[in-house]
């Protein structure tokens, strides 16, 4: 798939190695040095990657773990673009990826639709496309190769399947239980497959009663002003699903302020997504039941792809990241490597 054309990336890196390295003594040493690092540069896979924006601690960790895997030593060169939250940035993104013949283009769709058109001009340029956390709903499955990310469906029906556990040990089983859901972005896959996940165990028990859904973009600030609004609503509220770790940290701000307790030993039971470090600590200090972890870590697995396509393997469609749940019985045994 590689070396099928020579992209316009490639010659602009190879005349800046050119005027890098030109201007030294010893010409004759200078010009092979030369040559060998613009073979050199030629041989690195140009890899297009647009992220959707930055709006959470796992996001960041996702962006690291690309940044610290497609590396010149790794044998990489990278063109990140950060979309801010807009779709339309990131079609503009996969357009400038698709114009410089980049080798692979990789991106995160922030939500589902809206991608046919785009995919087909990548697929026309003969540009493999990797989709990354999130998944992309199109006519044509062809129009990538593979994805790589959670099993949102599985996270959310975790959450269900803990709480039903959690609530049986207290002997609360039967007891009316209200539940109020904090949802991320909407259309998009970790939403959709938390919401759906979650919901389907939620059906299981006639005595589960969902209060309220309210979207919150995935961020601490709009987590928080929901929250209130939730709040001048209800109060008798028995469990929080909150859908990351951010909204979650918004979520107990304002639980608190308001006089309730939370956690192993308070009034709401308090289930979230993600397992950042600082939520982790929350786990084991109490005031979050459980984290249902989503791994940001998905460079390595992208390139083991890419890697695999270089070598013609056959690729599947869906490749899902391995992840945990952690409590305060099992947190303390991963909280210090944690590293985002
Ligand atoms: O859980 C949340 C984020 O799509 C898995 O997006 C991702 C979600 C993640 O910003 O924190």
């Amino acid at each position: 798939m590689r070396g099928k054309k020579k992209g316009y990336v490639r010659a602009g890196l190879a005349a800046a190695f050119f005027l890098l390295l030109s201007g030294g003594c010893g010409m004759q040493f200078d010009v092979e040095e030369r040559e060998n690092e613009n073979a050199a540069e030629d041989e690195l896979i140009v890899v297009g990657v647009s992220q959707l924006g930055s709006e959470s601690v796992w996001r960041t960790a996702n962006t690291a773990s690309i940044q610290e895997t497609f590396t010149r030593e790794n044998g990489y060169l990278l063109i990140f673009e950060n979309a801010r939250q807009k779709q339309e940035n990131q079609i503009k993104a996969l357009r400038s990826f698709i114009s410089q013949q980049v080798d692979y283009i990789v991106f995160s769709p922030i939500e589902e639709s809206g991608w046919d058109v785009v995919l087909e001009e990548a697929k026309e340029a003969e540009i493999p496309v990797i989709v990354m956390d999130r998944e992309v709903e199109v006519s044509d499955p062809s129009l990538y190769v593979t994805r790589v990310g959670s099993d949102f469906a599985g996270e959310g029906e975790n959450a269900g399947v803990w709480l039903r556990n959690y609530l049986e040990e207290q002997g609360r089983a039967e007891e009316e239980i209200n539940i109020i859901v904090l949802k991320g972005t909407e259309g998009a896959t970790s939403t959709i497959g938390r919401t759906e996940g979650f919901e389907k165990i939620a059906r299981q028990h006639d005595n589960w009663t969902i209060l309220e859904q309210a979207g919150a973009d995935y961020t601490t600030t709009k987590a928080k002003e929901e929250m209130k609004k939730i709040l001048s609503e209800h109060q008798d509220i028995d469990v929080l699903v909150s859908q990351n770790d951010d909204m979650t940290f918004g979520a107990l701000e304002v639980l608190e302020e308001e006089g309730f307790t939370t956690g192993v030993d308070g009034d709401v039971i308090v289930i979230s997504f993600d397992a950042v470090r600082s939520a982790l600590e929350l786990v084991a200090s109490g005031e979050i039941n459980v984290d249902i972890e989503c791994n940001p870590e998905q460079g390595l697995y992208i390139e083991n792809v890419i890697q695999m396509l270089e070598n013609g393997a056959t690729i599947d469609k869906n490749y899902y990241v391995p992840e945990k749940i952690f409590t305060q019985e099992n947190v303390g045994r991963y909280i210090n490597d944690r590293s985002y």
